[in-house]
C-alpha cells in the first residue's frame, strides 16, 4: 500500500515537472511598442530538479517527503553560450540561503531546463554566508567573469544583533561555466557594495567596473549612485576612485537607490544600459527598471535617459517574497537584434522581455527626459498633443 502511493506520487511529481518545463511560453504584446511580456514565468522554484529536493529512495523516505524545500527562484545573470540561452540563476532554499544553478534554454523564452548539479562557487579565505545575483560577462580578455554580491554578518554587529551584514563584491571567473577559480573579492573606497558589474572591454587599458557604494547593507546612505572605477587587475582587484555616472535623485523612480542591472550592450549609438531603481512607499520599497545609453568613447558619460520606469511590476509579478520589485540583472542580445530581457518579479521568479536594439534605442534617444516637476511633465504632454494636431491639420 505504502509502495504503491510512493510510485503513484513520484510519477505525478516527475509528470507535472515535465509538463511545467515542456510548457510553451505565450507573446503577450504591450502597448508601449517597446518590448513585450510573456504569460507565464520561464523559472520557478517548481522547476527546480526534484533529485535536488527527493530522496527517491522507498526505504529511507517511504512517505516521499520533499527533503530539502526551494523558496525561490530569482534574480539570473545571463549569456549566450553554445548556441543556448543560459541563466545563472539565485536559487534559494527554504533556508534563506542562495546559490547559483545555470538552466539553458534553445529559444531563450521557454524550455528552460537546470543542468545537473548546481554551482558550488569556490570560497575565499573568509566563507560567504550568502551569495547572489551574479553578473556574467564575457569580457574581452578571454575570461567569462561572474561578479555577484557576497554577504557576510558584520564582525561589528552586537550579539543581539543578526541582522547586521556586509555585502561586497565576489568575483569569479571560468571558461566552461562549470569549473569556476575564485578570485579575491573587489575592494573598492566604499564601506559596502552590492550590484557591482564588470564593463566588457578594457578602458584605457584597465578593467572597467560599473558600482553601488552604499554606507549600509540596505540603506545606500550617502553612497548610492551608479558608480564608475578602474582596476588595473581582476587578481585582488582595487578601485582607488570611484566616481558616480549616475545618482539617485529627489522624486524619481530612484530616488532611494539605483544599481545597475546586467553589463551594457555595445550599439552604435552608445552603451546600452539597464538599472533598477527604487523609491520608498506607504507599501514599503517600490523597485523597476529604467535604462540610458553611455557614450561609447566615455563609458561614464550618461547622453540619453528617459524619464521614469521601462518596465514595472504589473498583476502577478506585483505578489511574492519581496512584493512590488522587479529586478533584472542578466539579457542577451542576438545576431538579429532581438534582445532578451531577463527580469525577476517580487524576489520569488523569473520572467522574459522581449525587444530589439531598434526599439530600445529609439526609446532611451527619443522618449522625453524627466523634467524634475509637474510643470514640465505637463508641458511634455502638451508638446505631444501640439506635434499630433499639427499631424493632423497636415494629412
Ligand atoms: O529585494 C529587492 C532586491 O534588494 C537588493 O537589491 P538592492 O541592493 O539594489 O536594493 C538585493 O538583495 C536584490 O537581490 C533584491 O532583489
Amino acid at each position: 500500500m505504502m509502495i504503491t502511493n510512493f510510485e503513484e506520487r513520484l510519477v505525478n511529481l516527475k509528470n507535472n515537472q515535465e509538463k511545467l518545463i515542456n510548457q510553451n511560453n505565450i507573446l503577450i504584446k504591450t502597448d508601449n511598442g517597446i518590448f513585450n511580456r510573456y504569460q507565464y514565468p520561464i523559472l520557478t522554484a517548481a522547476h527546480v530538479p526534484l533529485n535536488w529536493r527527493y530522496d527517491f529512495n522507498p526505504v529511507s523516505n517511504p512517505h516521499l517527503i520533499e527533503r530539502f524545500g526551494i523558496n525561490a527562484v530569482f534574480n539570473a545573470g545571463a549569456i549566450k553560450w553554445n548556441n543556448k540561452y543560459i541563466l545563472m540563476t539565485r536559487v534559494e532554499g527554504i533556508d534563506r540561503k542562495s546559490f547559483f544553478a545555470i538552466a539553458e534554454s534553445p529559444n531563450g523564452i521557454d524550455n528552460f531546463k537546470f543542468w545537473d548539479y548546481p554551482t558550488l562557487m569556490p570560497e575565499t579565505e573568509s566563507p560567504d554566508t550568502n551569495v547572489y545575483d551574479i553578473r556574467l560577462v564575457s569580457h574581452e580578455d578571454g575570461w567569462i567573469y561572474g561578479l555577484f554580491c557576497t554577504e557576510r554578518r558584520d564582525p561589528n554587529a552586537n550579539a543581539g544583533d543578526q541582522s547586521a551584514a556586509i555585502a561586497q563584491c565576489g568575483i569569479a571567473r571560468t571558461k566552461n561555466l562549470v569549473d569556476w577559480e575564485r578570485l579575491a573579492d573587489l575592494k573598492t573606497p566604499s564601506p559596502q557594495q552590492r550590484n557591482v558589474v564588470l564593463h566588457p572591454e578594457f578602458v584605457n587599458g584597465k578593467y572597467a567596473f560599473y558600482t553601488r557604494p552604499q554606507d549600509g547593507f540596505v540603506e545606500a546612505g550617502n553612497g548610492g549612485g551608479i558608480g564608475f572605477g578602474l582596476a588595473e587587475s581582476m587578481k585582488n582587484a582595487m578601485i582607488e576612485k570611484e566616481v558616480v555616472m549616475d545618482k539617485k535623485i529627489y522624486h524619481t523612480v530612484y530616488e532611494s537607490k539605483n544599481g545597475l542591472g546586467p553589463a551594457p550592450i555595445k550599439t552604435i549609438k552608445g552603451w546600452l544600459h539597464l538599472a533598477h531603481g527604487v523609491r520608498n512607499t506607504a507599501a514599503g520599497l517600490r523597485y523597476v527598471l529604467y535604462m540610458f545609453l553611455a557614450d561609447l568613447n566615455d563609458p561614464t558619460k550618461v547622453t540619453h535617459k528617459p524619464a521614469g520606469y521601462f518596465l514595472a511590476p504589473e498583476g502577478d509579478e506585483r505578489i511574492g517574497d519581496v512584493s512590488n520589485v522587479v529586478f533584472s540583472n542578466g539579457w542577451i542580445a542576438d545576431e538579429d537584434g532581438t534582445v532578451f530581457i531577463y527580469y525577476a518579479s517580487s524576489d520569488t521568479r523569473m520572467h522574459v522581455a522581449t525587444s530589439s536594439i531598434d526599439q530600445l534605442l529609439d526609446y532611451v534617444i527619443n522618449n522625453p527626459e524627466d523634467g524634475f516637476n509637474s510643470a514640465k511633465t505637463t508641458q511634455t504632454i502638451i508638446n505631444i498633443i501640439n506635434t499630433n494636431k499639427k499631424i493632423q491639420c497636415n494629412s
